[in-house]
């Protein structure tokens, strides 16, 4: 076994997982081209892996998951403190012994007839003052060549770490081999063993028993949101759930900005948005995840801790994302898409008839007209940001890139207006504090209803959510030049007249909105006050060219009062649930909403 380091730390890491996991071979990944080629070529073997043609899309594969193991599990995520009340309302909870107990049992012998990987990857380019280096040991190769277009990885990665502190990352799909046992494509452990575990204390993730996406590739969701979530309270500093852009307006000036959705809002289509103005353009620098601190100069400078996207393939296409989609043009990981007879990829919502003959997302033969389902609903594109035609220049600038304006927004038919300001940062945390986004009955299983979903990290916050609340007020008092704060806003493209009409057309469109909160940033227009927020102008919202009336735009910068008494009282119960724990500064902004209203 090469180690490839010297930080003892980690070798005694690694030997003790090998003694209790009991793999047949360890190998430390150096994240060449040569053993990518190798792992790809041993999943072709094996059958787990498809080799798509190399002329059409050159150096990418084709998977099939286990269709019990499609999604991320959210009642298998557990945050693990000593306090339930640490974890909060809104994440599932064990202590962490007794998690460690359960997961020991399960770990045990759990990589018998497998190789144990040891990944060594860097959140955020190499050497950034705002990157974090965490190592990952797991039994798939699948998770080896998904972490290498997701992360920076390899040997590169260990130099940069020499003797420091790692976030130590344990990843099993928990279904050993016996000797002789021929393998399945997927191999994964049944719904109720799997464990998606956080313990923030000790900044460990321990994961075990899924192979797909956010429950095994752990610098994602679970080192980069609730691992960085809890270091950045302790340490002062931001780890959100938002995309972030460059904006750049007729005149070639910049301006970055980050922005939080719950998912469904349109996340990646705006990180890559085609302007409908002439003269703007858009650039991103990632689409997922933000990492912030304030620099020397006292601005908030922002990161993507990520080097790929892990995109849902359903409905991206020439229409509503061609961005997105030449991302993986080549050197893509696909999941659970189809597989067209000419060895390409297919998707509902590609823009095309699914050629006949397609193998679906289930190993089943696609007949042309049938109502089979080809791609699973959350089929996943995993490819490298580089290959992205709107990268941004700077999305690997060690420094980061100074934000401007953060954005919040959900998908609100009525109430939520287009857009608006907050009238300071704790204002902003409030609008954040209460993101949501309508959802209907059949929808989810559950009641209607707006479903609250704060700073869209409602998955996500690796600690008590109201704290999480407390963190952001705490953030604006220690600015180091509160006036370089970014400014806040709410967005909602999804407003609809009283006959289910869309009022807004989205999309490139979208631009017209951005263009405003850029004018706001640079000084160059006004707003109006309003009771919940700081609002455009109608006519300060340039919608030349589009079917959108004067009378649609009064419609989407209305504030009806009566709603938003309504709302308020959504709130209070949204709040209600985190008890005394709601930071005051967020209680006095409810407060003066509902003065405002009256
Ligand atoms: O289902 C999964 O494991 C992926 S979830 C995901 C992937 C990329 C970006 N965002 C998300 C999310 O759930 O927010
Ligand atoms: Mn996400």
């Amino acid at each position: 076994m090469t180690t490839l380091t010297k930080n003892q730390k980690l070798i005694q890491w690694v030997n003790d997982w090998v003694k209790v996991m009991q793999p047949d071979n360890v190998v430390w990944c150096d994240g060449s081209e040569e053993e990518n080629n190798r792992l790809n070529e041993m999943m072709v073997a094996s059958g787990m892996a498809i080799k798509l043609d190399e002329k059409k899309r050159p150096n990418s594969f084709y998977y099939q998951s286990d269709p019990s193991d499609v999604a991320r599990v959210e009642n298998r995520t557990f945050i693990c403190t000593e306090k339930e009340e640490d974890a909060g309302p809104t994440n599932y909870w064990e202590s962490p012994a007794k998690m460690k107990e359960i997961l020991l049992a399960k770990y045990t012998g759990c990589m018998k007839g497998r190789t144990m990987y040891v990944i060594p990857f860097s959140m955020g380019p190499l050497g950034s003052n705002i990157a974090q280096i965490g190592v990952e040991i797991s039994d798939s190769p699948y998770v080896v060549t998904s972490m290498r277009i997701m992360t920076r990885m390899g040997k590169a990665v260990l130099d940069v770490l020499g003797d420091g502190d790692f976030v130590p990352c344990v990843h099993s799909v928990g279904a050993p081999l016996a000797p002789g046992q021929k393998d399945v494509k997927w191999p994964c452990a049944p719904i109720e063993e799997k464990y998606i575990s956080h313990f923030p204390a000790t900044k460990e993730i321990w994961s075990y028993g899924s192979g797909y996406g956010g429950n095994a590739l752990l610098g994602k969701k679970c080192f980069a949101l609730r691992i960085a979530s809890y270091m950045a309270k302790t340490e002062g500093w931001l780890a959100e759930h938002m995309l972030i852009l460059g904006l750049t307006n007729p005149a070639g000036v910049t301006k970055y900005i980050a922005a939080a959705f719950p998912s469904a809002c349109g996340k990646t289509n705006l990180a890559m948005l085609i302007p409908s103005i002439p003269g703007w353009t858009v650039k991103t620098v990632g689409d997922d995840i933000a990492w912030m601190k304030f620099g020397k100069d006292g601005q908030l400078y922002a990161i993507n801790p990520e080097a790929g996207f892990f995109g849902v393939a359903p409905f991206t296409s020439e229409q509503t994302n061609p961005n997105a989609l030449h991302s993986c043009d080549k050197d893509t990981i696909f999941t659970n898409v189809g597989l067209t007879p000419d060895k390409n990829v297919w998707w509902e919502g590609i823009g095309y008839d699914c050629p006949d003959g397609t193998i679906t997302w289930k190993n089943e033969v696609y007949k042309a007209g049938s109502d089979m389902q080809v791609a699973h609903p959350n089929a996943r594109f995993a490819a490298k940001a580089s290959n992205c035609p709107t990268i941004d220049p700077k999305w690997e600038d060690p420094a980061g890139v100074p934000i401007s304006a953060i954005l919040f927004g959900g998908r609100r038919p009525s109430t939520v207006p287009l857009v608006y300001e907050a009238r300071s940062w704790n204002h902003g945390t409030f609008i954040g504090s209460v993101v949501g986004s309508e959802v209907t009955a059949a929808a989810i299983g559950l009641a209607a209803g707006v479903r609250r979903d704060p700073f869209a990290m409602l998955p996500f916050c690796g600690y008590n959510m109201a704290d999480y609340f407390g963190h952001w007020i705490s953030i604006g008092e220690k600015a180091p030049d509160k006036a370089k704060l970014p400014k806040i806003f709410n967005v909602n493209w999804f407003r609809k007249d009283e006959n289910g009409r869309w009022l807004w057309p989205g999309y490139g469109d979208n631009s017209r909105v951005l263009a405003w909160i850029f004018n706001r940033c640079e000084g160059s227009v006004e707003a109006v006050e309003s009771p919940i927020g700081l609002l455009p102008k109608a006519q300060d919202i340039d919608i030349s060219g589009l079917s959108v009336t004067p009378a649609d735009m009064t419609e989407l910068l209305k504030v009806d009062k009566n709603l938003w008494k309504a709302e308020v009282d959504l709130i209070k119960e949204h709040y209600a649930r985190f008890g005394n724990r709601i930071p005051a500064a967020l209680n006095a902004e409810l407060a003066t909403l509902e003065k405002n209203l009256a």
